[in-house]
Protein backbone atom coordinates (compact mmCIF):
# COMPACT_ATOMS: atom_id res chain seq x y z
CA UNK A 1 0.00 0.00 0.00
CA UNK A 2 1.23 3.29 -0.70
CA UNK A 3 0.37 6.57 0.68
CA UNK A 4 -0.70 10.24 -1.33
CA UNK A 5 -2.06 13.30 -0.18
CA UNK A 6 -4.26 15.06 -2.27
CA UNK A 7 -3.61 18.90 -3.97
CA UNK A 8 -6.31 21.02 -4.60
CA UNK A 9 -5.91 23.58 -7.07
CA UNK A 10 -9.60 25.37 -7.54
CA UNK A 11 -10.82 28.30 -5.74
CA UNK A 12 -14.17 26.96 -5.55
CA UNK A 13 -13.32 24.27 -3.93
CA UNK A 14 -11.14 26.09 -1.18
CA UNK A 15 -13.05 24.93 2.22
CA UNK A 16 -13.22 20.84 0.53
CA UNK A 17 -11.30 17.96 1.75
CA UNK A 18 -7.85 18.67 0.09
CA UNK A 19 -4.61 18.82 2.17
CA UNK A 20 -2.53 20.89 0.55
CA UNK A 21 -4.41 24.52 -1.55
CA UNK A 22 -2.72 26.62 -4.50
CA UNK A 23 0.32 25.86 -6.94
CA UNK A 24 1.42 22.39 -7.78
CA UNK A 25 4.58 23.31 -7.26
CA UNK A 26 4.35 24.11 -3.74
CA UNK A 27 2.16 21.20 -3.44
CA UNK A 28 4.43 18.59 -4.94
CA UNK A 29 7.34 19.79 -2.65
CA UNK A 30 5.34 19.78 0.57
CA UNK A 31 4.34 16.16 -0.67
CA UNK A 32 8.02 14.66 -1.25
CA UNK A 33 9.44 16.75 1.88
CA UNK A 34 6.99 14.70 4.18
CA UNK A 35 7.54 11.51 2.23
CA UNK A 36 4.48 10.71 0.34
CA UNK A 37 4.69 8.14 -2.20
CA UNK A 38 2.08 9.72 -4.78
CA UNK A 39 -0.20 13.16 -5.05
CA UNK A 40 -3.65 12.87 -6.25
CA UNK A 41 -4.96 16.06 -7.88
CA UNK A 42 -7.60 18.29 -8.02
CA UNK A 43 -7.32 20.57 -10.96
CA UNK A 44 -10.48 23.20 -12.22
CA UNK A 45 -9.99 21.07 -15.37
CA UNK A 46 -7.54 19.21 -18.29
CA UNK A 47 -5.80 22.14 -19.40
CA UNK A 48 -4.83 23.62 -16.25
CA UNK A 49 -1.40 22.38 -16.20
CA UNK A 50 0.55 21.63 -19.25
CA UNK A 51 1.27 17.87 -18.83
CA UNK A 52 4.75 18.33 -19.23
CA UNK A 53 4.84 20.50 -16.20
CA UNK A 54 3.32 17.78 -14.52
CA UNK A 55 5.77 15.48 -15.52
CA UNK A 56 8.70 17.44 -14.87
CA UNK A 57 7.18 17.76 -11.32
CA UNK A 58 6.56 14.40 -10.57
CA UNK A 59 10.20 13.14 -11.49
CA UNK A 60 11.87 15.69 -9.99
CA UNK A 61 10.19 14.77 -6.55
CA UNK A 62 10.01 11.21 -7.39
CA UNK A 63 6.30 11.06 -7.07
CA UNK A 64 3.67 9.06 -8.89
CA UNK A 65 0.70 10.90 -9.28
CA UNK A 66 -2.03 8.42 -7.69
CA UNK A 67 -5.39 9.88 -9.11
CA UNK A 68 -7.05 12.47 -11.15
CA UNK A 69 -10.09 13.92 -9.30
CA UNK A 70 -12.97 15.27 -11.51
CA UNK A 71 -15.24 16.98 -9.20
CA UNK A 72 -14.12 20.36 -10.84
CA UNK A 73 -16.70 19.43 -13.42
CA UNK A 74 -19.03 19.64 -10.56
CA UNK A 75 -18.40 22.49 -7.93
CA UNK A 76 -16.86 24.96 -10.86
CA UNK A 77 -19.11 24.12 -14.03
CA UNK A 78 -22.00 22.78 -12.55
CA UNK A 79 -21.61 19.81 -14.59
CA UNK A 80 -23.37 16.38 -14.03
CA UNK A 81 -23.42 13.13 -15.76
CA UNK A 82 -27.31 12.84 -14.65
CA UNK A 83 -28.32 16.45 -15.44
CA UNK A 84 -31.68 16.31 -17.26
CA UNK A 85 -30.71 18.24 -19.84
CA UNK A 86 -29.22 15.87 -22.68
CA UNK A 87 -26.66 18.81 -23.63
CA UNK A 88 -25.33 19.40 -20.40
CA UNK A 89 -25.34 15.37 -19.63
CA UNK A 90 -22.85 15.91 -22.95
CA UNK A 91 -20.98 18.70 -21.71
CA UNK A 92 -19.95 16.76 -18.56
CA UNK A 93 -19.54 13.57 -20.43
CA UNK A 94 -17.24 15.17 -22.80
CA UNK A 95 -15.40 16.90 -19.44
CA UNK A 96 -14.83 13.20 -17.87
CA UNK A 97 -13.79 12.15 -21.08
CA UNK A 98 -10.66 14.67 -21.46
CA UNK A 99 -10.13 14.35 -17.66
CA UNK A 100 -9.64 10.88 -18.56
CA UNK A 101 -7.09 11.52 -21.69
CA UNK A 102 -5.28 14.27 -19.13
CA UNK A 103 -4.83 11.64 -16.02
CA UNK A 104 -3.97 9.28 -18.90
CA UNK A 105 -0.74 11.28 -20.03
CA UNK A 106 0.35 11.17 -16.22
CA UNK A 107 -0.32 7.24 -15.98
CA UNK A 108 -3.14 8.22 -13.38
CA UNK A 109 -7.13 7.16 -13.08
CA UNK A 110 -9.58 9.50 -13.01
CA UNK A 111 -12.23 9.15 -10.00
CA UNK A 112 -15.58 9.95 -11.06
CA UNK A 113 -17.31 11.26 -7.77
CA UNK A 114 -19.78 14.48 -7.35
CA UNK A 115 -20.11 14.82 -11.34
CA UNK A 116 -22.17 11.39 -11.06
CA UNK A 117 -25.30 13.73 -9.62
CA UNK A 118 -28.58 12.69 -8.33
CA UNK A 119 -31.65 11.59 -9.45
CA UNK A 120 -35.10 13.53 -8.35
CA UNK A 121 -37.02 16.52 -10.00
CA UNK A 122 -37.42 15.25 -13.30
CA UNK A 123 -35.36 12.70 -13.56
CA UNK A 124 -36.28 9.11 -11.78
CA UNK A 125 -33.97 7.14 -10.02
CA UNK A 126 -34.20 4.46 -13.11
CA UNK A 127 -33.23 6.95 -15.30
CA UNK A 128 -30.68 8.31 -13.39
CA UNK A 129 -28.84 4.93 -12.67
CA UNK A 130 -29.03 3.87 -17.11
CA UNK A 131 -27.54 7.53 -17.55
CA UNK A 132 -24.82 6.65 -15.01
CA UNK A 133 -24.67 3.42 -16.07
CA UNK A 134 -24.14 4.77 -19.53
CA UNK A 135 -21.44 7.13 -19.06
CA UNK A 136 -19.44 4.67 -17.17
CA UNK A 137 -19.08 2.16 -19.67
CA UNK A 138 -17.95 5.02 -22.29
CA UNK A 139 -15.46 5.97 -19.13
CA UNK A 140 -14.04 2.73 -18.80
CA UNK A 141 -13.29 2.12 -22.38
CA UNK A 142 -11.98 5.45 -22.39
CA UNK A 143 -9.80 5.03 -19.68
CA UNK A 144 -9.20 1.73 -21.46
CA UNK A 145 -6.95 3.22 -23.97
CA UNK A 146 -4.62 4.68 -21.63
CA UNK A 147 -4.28 0.84 -20.61
CA UNK A 148 -5.56 2.13 -16.84
CA UNK A 149 -8.81 1.72 -14.80
CA UNK A 150 -11.63 4.01 -14.34
CA UNK A 151 -12.36 4.86 -10.76
CA UNK A 152 -16.23 5.14 -9.64
CA UNK A 153 -16.71 6.23 -5.74
CA UNK A 154 -19.85 5.52 -4.24
CA UNK A 155 -20.97 8.92 -2.00
CA UNK A 156 -22.88 9.35 1.08
CA UNK A 157 -26.26 9.84 0.67
CA UNK A 158 -26.16 13.94 1.91
CA UNK A 159 -24.04 14.10 -1.65
CA UNK A 160 -26.01 11.90 -3.93
CA UNK A 161 -29.05 9.51 -4.04
CA UNK A 162 -27.34 7.06 -6.43
CA UNK A 163 -25.17 4.45 -4.84
CA UNK A 164 -24.19 5.20 -0.70
CA UNK A 165 -22.85 1.97 -0.44
CA UNK A 166 -19.56 -0.15 -1.49
CA UNK A 167 -21.65 -3.72 -2.06
CA UNK A 168 -24.44 -1.69 -4.24
CA UNK A 169 -21.70 0.00 -6.60
CA UNK A 170 -19.70 -3.78 -7.00
CA UNK A 171 -23.58 -5.02 -7.69
CA UNK A 172 -24.43 -1.92 -10.01
CA UNK A 173 -20.82 -2.51 -11.82
CA UNK A 174 -21.15 -6.58 -12.53
CA UNK A 175 -24.93 -6.30 -13.30
CA UNK A 176 -24.47 -3.79 -15.38
CA UNK A 177 -21.18 -5.48 -17.09
CA UNK A 178 -19.16 -2.34 -16.89
CA UNK A 179 -15.91 -3.30 -17.19
CA UNK A 180 -11.96 -2.10 -15.98
CA UNK A 181 -13.48 0.04 -13.60
CA UNK A 182 -12.52 -0.01 -9.67
CA UNK A 183 -14.36 1.01 -6.76
CA UNK A 184 -13.40 3.85 -4.47
CA UNK A 185 -13.56 3.11 -0.78
CA UNK A 186 -13.58 6.81 1.06
CA UNK A 187 -14.14 5.94 4.98
CA UNK A 188 -15.52 9.26 5.54
CA UNK A 189 -18.70 8.37 3.43
CA UNK A 190 -18.71 5.19 4.46
CA UNK A 191 -18.75 6.02 8.30
CA UNK A 192 -22.35 7.45 7.30
CA UNK A 193 -23.75 4.65 4.88
CA UNK A 194 -21.88 1.21 6.38
CA UNK A 195 -22.72 -0.78 9.48
CA UNK A 196 -19.45 -2.68 9.38
CA UNK A 197 -16.44 -0.65 7.58
CA UNK A 198 -13.70 -4.36 7.20
CA UNK A 199 -16.47 -5.80 6.03
CA UNK A 200 -17.65 -3.47 3.30
CA UNK A 201 -14.04 -3.31 1.79
CA UNK A 202 -13.85 -7.33 2.05
CA UNK A 203 -17.13 -7.43 0.08
CA UNK A 204 -15.59 -5.52 -2.53
CA UNK A 205 -12.37 -6.52 -2.75
CA UNK A 206 -11.82 -7.67 -6.36
CA UNK A 207 -13.10 -4.48 -6.74
CA UNK A 208 -11.48 -2.29 -4.59
CA UNK A 209 -9.18 0.36 -6.58
CA UNK A 210 -8.31 3.22 -4.14
CA UNK A 211 -9.19 4.35 -1.13
CA UNK A 212 -9.54 8.25 0.53
CA UNK A 213 -8.11 7.24 4.42
CA UNK A 214 -10.22 9.70 6.57
CA UNK A 215 -11.57 9.70 9.80
CA UNK A 216 -15.65 10.14 9.99
CA UNK A 217 -15.48 13.81 10.44
CA UNK A 218 -13.09 13.68 7.73
CA UNK A 219 -10.01 14.92 9.61
CA UNK A 220 -6.79 12.78 9.42
CA UNK A 221 -7.56 9.57 11.17
CA UNK A 222 -7.55 10.28 15.09
CA UNK A 223 -9.63 12.78 16.52
CA UNK A 224 -12.73 10.65 14.80
CA UNK A 225 -14.92 7.36 15.47
CA UNK A 226 -12.65 5.22 13.39
CA UNK A 227 -10.70 2.43 14.23
CA UNK A 228 -7.90 2.24 11.63
CA UNK A 229 -6.18 -1.20 12.44
CA UNK A 230 -8.80 -3.77 11.27
CA UNK A 231 -9.12 -1.15 8.11
CA UNK A 232 -5.23 -2.09 7.63
CA UNK A 233 -5.37 -5.65 8.53
CA UNK A 234 -8.42 -5.63 6.41
CA UNK A 235 -6.43 -3.94 3.43
CA UNK A 236 -3.74 -6.47 4.29
CA UNK A 237 -5.95 -9.61 3.88
CA UNK A 238 -7.23 -9.05 0.76
CA UNK A 239 -3.36 -7.77 -0.76
CA UNK A 240 -4.85 -4.32 -1.63
CA UNK A 241 -1.67 -3.03 -3.15
CA UNK A 242 -3.57 0.74 -4.24
CA UNK A 243 -3.18 4.19 -2.82
CA UNK A 244 -4.13 5.34 1.16
CA UNK A 245 -4.99 8.88 -0.47
CA UNK A 246 -5.38 12.07 2.03
CA UNK A 247 -8.39 13.03 0.94
CA UNK A 248 -8.62 14.85 4.44
CA UNK A 249 -9.88 18.39 5.71
CA UNK A 250 -6.27 20.57 6.11
CA UNK A 251 -6.82 21.23 9.66
CA UNK A 252 -5.57 22.26 11.59
CA UNK A 253 -3.15 23.60 9.10
CA UNK A 254 -2.14 21.30 5.99
CA UNK A 255 1.17 20.41 7.44
CA UNK A 256 -0.14 19.15 10.50
CA UNK A 257 -2.97 17.40 9.17
CA UNK A 258 -0.29 15.37 6.33
CA UNK A 259 1.85 14.36 9.31
CA UNK A 260 -1.14 12.70 11.35
CA UNK A 261 -2.34 11.25 8.53
CA UNK A 262 1.24 9.60 7.90
CA UNK A 263 1.20 8.54 11.37
CA UNK A 264 -2.22 7.03 10.93
CA UNK A 265 -1.47 4.37 8.69
CA UNK A 266 1.10 2.80 11.35
CA UNK A 267 -1.21 2.86 14.45
C1 LIG B 1 -14.63 13.11 -3.63
O1 LIG B 1 -13.57 12.22 -3.53
C2 LIG B 1 -15.50 13.03 -2.45
O2 LIG B 1 -15.28 12.27 -1.57
C3 LIG B 1 -16.66 13.89 -2.41
O3 LIG B 1 -17.15 13.99 -1.09
C4 LIG B 1 -16.42 15.26 -2.94
O4 LIG B 1 -17.65 15.82 -3.16
MN1 LIG C 1 -13.58 10.90 -1.58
Amino acid sequence: MRSAVTLCHVPEAAAGPFVFHGPLANGFENAARLGFDAVELFLPGPDAYPIQEILDLAAKHHLAIAAVGTGAGMVKHGLSLTDPSPARRTAALDFLKRMIHFGGQLNAPAILGSMQGKSGGDVSHPQALDWLATALLDAANTAATHNIPFIYEPLNRYESNLINRQADALAFLDSRAIPNTVILADLFHMNIEEPDLPAALLAIAPRLGHVHFADSNRHAIGPGHTNPAPLLATLREISYTGYLSAEILPLPDPETAAQHFLTSLHP
